[in-house]
């Protein structure tokens, strides 16, 4: 289908880095098909008759990783359906891989990523925004509670597979802490660098 010639970038960081803020800006200006695989994760959650509702649902909640399985699933199926309706093979798979075992399956069997878009954020900032964010988001994880979960999991979990692409030189990292224009325009200059 074409997959293993897409060009795929990471976007990682911890929970209300901004991977969703900034990806929309380089889908703006890229052209790139943004794929959040929490948005991905939450509307399977939310389609009628999936046999995975309930679980993503306690999953998310308690802030723990969905089983690669389902996630990748989703993500190849996105991918395939990108490719197919708009020829487009540009993607920011934002959110994902945030474990070690998913990093590898997906680079083996989908397609190597050219590098990972890291946000580099303290957890007092992370944890504002999101607190903020909870007062209109609906997400069932912008409380207090999964908060703290999501961050454990994020440090345990996700940063050995920025650590991991570190080692490979496959890292680009950005100050996340300013201003989201100021931020893009990090963005922005670290992806000419990168010939993007
Ligand atoms: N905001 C953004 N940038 C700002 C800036 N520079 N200054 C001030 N404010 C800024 O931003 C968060 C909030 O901060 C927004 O209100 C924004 O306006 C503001 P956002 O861009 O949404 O940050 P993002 O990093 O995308 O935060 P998000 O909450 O989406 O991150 P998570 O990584 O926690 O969420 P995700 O949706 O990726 O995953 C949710 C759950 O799904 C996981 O916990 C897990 O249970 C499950 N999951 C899996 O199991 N497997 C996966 O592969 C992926 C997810
Ligand atoms: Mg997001």
């Amino acid at each position: 289908t074409g997959k293993d010639q897409a060009l795929v970038i990471f976007v990682l960081g911890g929970p209300g880095a901004g991977k969703g803020t900034q990806s929309e800006n380089l889908v703006r200006d890229y052209g790139f098909r943004h794929l959040s695989a929490g948005d991905l994760l939450r509307e399977e959650q939310d389609r009628k008759g999936s046999e995975f509702g309930d679980m993503i649902k306690t999953y998310i909640k308690e802030g723990q990783i969905v089983p690669m399985e389902v996630t990748i699933q989703l993500l190849e199926n996105a991918m395939n359906a990108t490719i197919a309706e708009s020829g487009n093979r540009k993607f920011l798979i934002d959110g994902f891989p945030r474990k070690m075992d998913q990093a590898v399956k997906f680079e083996e069997v989908v397609v190597p990523s050219r590098f990972t878009l890291f946000f580099d954020c303290p957890e007092a900032t992370m944890r504002e925004r999101l607190l903020n964010r909870g007062k209109t988001s609906g997400r069932a994880d912008d409380n207090e509670e999964s908060i703290k979960k999501r961050f454990k999991t994020f440090v345990e979990q996700s940063m050995p597979v920025v650590n991991h692409f570190e080692g490979q030189g496959k890292v680009v990292k950005v100050d996340a802490t300013k201003e989201p224009d100021e931020v893009y325009q990090e963005v922005r200059r670290k992806f000419t660098a990168e010939g993007i």
